[in-house]
């Protein structure tokens, strides 16, 4: 906070009564809090189009005053480093997926628990329920605040650019790449596949030079990052939701005007409900553009996958490392998860 920022303040409240302005900084010319929020998705990802729209009314909002700066598509590295930069202050915002942030806060991996969730139905009352609760008070144990509404990143699919995956047994020794969080390898591991962790930024060129023969995510990534380019086949697996929590560093966020906070919290979690909105429309049509673009999709027996992590011990393992309160919060919304 400046000191100029200071002594208004003190002198709202020494009685100058101001009309219901967001912020009672109009004398200071400029932006006041000049922020950066990164993110490892496309430009033309929803996740960046809703935030992007969500900073730009913050700053109208504020006439300017805060100004966070976005840089998407890993322009600031790739998610292990933004999670050091957003650790350090030297970033203040970044969206993550739970699942990579269990490096750092082991239990907000919980809602990646493969095919947990049957339907969007249920994974939103979860994560903006209870459940989400439960996270964002772990998240917080860990330095970082973690906004109320979660964007949606999707339900994962399996693509391959050497065969198509139709049953359990196509995973046996296929090379796919993984996001780095032990969940997921686990996961992976468990299916028969041989997984190996590398970060987003990196994927499409390790997919061009067959590094790996496959990868995962859901079609909205796989469109906006042209995924489609360097892999043939996709497999409707659903195995798992991943989604992203928009983060702050904590004592950043600790350490801003609660006007501000309110501002930025309120327009951060306005614009995840349309990134979910979009998300869902696009679920609609992705099959359809992405064949036009010479995928072939396969549907599995999704229960045959499932039976595969059980029989591999995936679900008793992961509920003894989540523990029980962890578990319970999830099958309270997701029903019985093993
Ligand atoms: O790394 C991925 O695959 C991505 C983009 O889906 C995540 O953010 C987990």
């Amino acid at each position: 906070m400046t000191i100029s920022r200071r002594s208004l303040i003190a002198h709202s409240l020494a009685g100058v009564v101001f009309a219901p302005a967001v912020l009672r900084i109009s004398k200071v010319h400029g932006a006041e809090f000049t922020l950066k929020y990164a993110n490892n998705a496309p430009v033309t990802h929803p996740l960046t189009l809703r935030t992007k729209e969500a900073l730009e009314a913050i700053a109208k909002e504020t006439g300017g005053k805060v100004d966070i700066q976005i840089f998407p598509n890993n322009q600031l590295g790739s998610d292990t480093d933004m999670l050091s930069q957003l650790r350090s202050g030297a970033l203040e915002f970044f969206t993550l997926s739970p699942l990579i942030l269990q490096t750092l806060v082991p239990k907000a991996a919980i809602s990646g628990i493969g095919f947990a969730w049957s339907g969007y139905d249920k994974v939103w009352p979860g994560v903006d329920g209870e459940l989400g609760a439960f996270v964002r008070a772990e998240i917080a144990k860990g330095g970082l605040f973690a906004m109320e509404k979660m964007y949606d990143n999707g339900f994962r699919q399996i693509t391959s650019s050497t065969k198509p995956i139709v049953t359990p047994a196509d995973m046996d020794g296929f090379k796919i790449r993984v996001p780095p969080s032990p969940l997921w390898t686990s996961m992976f591991k468990a299916f028969g596949a041989a997984p190996a962790p590398l970060n987003f930024a990196e994927v499409y060129s390790a997919l061009q030079t067959k590094v790996f023969e496959g990868q995962e995510n859901p079609l909205s990534l796989i469109n906006t990052a042209k995924l489609y380019e360097v892999q043939k086949y996709l497999a409707k697996t659903n195995h798992m939701w991943d989604g992203f929590w928009f983060l702050a560093n904590g004592k950043m966020w600790a350490g801003l005007p609660k006007d501000v906070q309110d501002v930025i919290a309120k327009n951060i979690n306005a614009q995840a409900l349309k990134n979910r909105e979009d998300t869902a429309a696009q679920n609609a049509t992705l099959e359809a553009e992405l064949t036009g673009k010479g995928m072939v999709f396969n549907a599995v027996d999704n229960a045959k996958f499932r039976e595969k992590l059980a029989s591999a011990g995936f679900y008793k393992e992961w509920q003894e490392k989540f523990g029980p309160e962890a578990w319970a919060l999830l099958e309270k919304y997701a029903g019985k998860v093993s």
